[in-house]
């Protein structure tokens, strides 16, 4: 491999290894990302909570995709909370109380998980009970850290 397509990869696996945070060009731009990252998953729990309602007829395998969509996206917003991106909905609290943030975090992103197990197990009461736990999760999340 030539000299500069080493540097080349080198670079990439630097940015790589930096937080998330860090990789916004501008605070705005963390904002945007993470109010982005929960739209998807609105529009993706959403899905799969009409069908646990019955709303809508359900569709395992639409059910597992989109379930699927939001246990990923769950991973993303928590990169654009760094430091010195307080605005949007966020209360400053958020970045007074790390600790109660951070575990809210990994709440979402675990009953996500088992929201997703639960469409694969194919039943229709699990998903419903995972549905009403992930919808508590946001629920408590806004409610504490969500102004308006
Ligand atoms: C959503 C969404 C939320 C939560 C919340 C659950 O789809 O946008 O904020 O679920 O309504 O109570």
């Amino acid at each position: 491999m030539k000299n500069s397509a080493l540097l080349a990869l080198a670079a990439a696996s630097f940015a790589l290894a930096l937080p998330a945070s860090a990789q916004f060009a501008k605070p705005e731009d963390a904002v945007k990302y993470r109010q982005s990252a929960m739209f998807i998953q609105n529009q993706h729990l959403g899905r799969v909570a009409a069908m646990a309602s019955g709303r809508v007829p359900y569709d395992a395998a639409a059910a597992t995709a989109n379930a699927e969509v939001v246990a990923m996206i769950s991973k993303l917003p928590w990169a654009g909370f760094g430091p010195g991106t307080e605005g949007g909905k966020a209360k400053p609290d958020i970045w007074k109380e790390q600790a109660k943030f951070k575990e809210l975090n990994e709440r979402l992103m675990a009953e996500t998980e088992k929201l997703a197990a639960a469409t694969k197990a194919g039943n229709l009461d699990a998903v419903k009970a995972a549905v009403s736990s992930v919808g508590e999760t946001c629920k408590t999340c806004h409610d504490t850290f969500r102004s308006r």
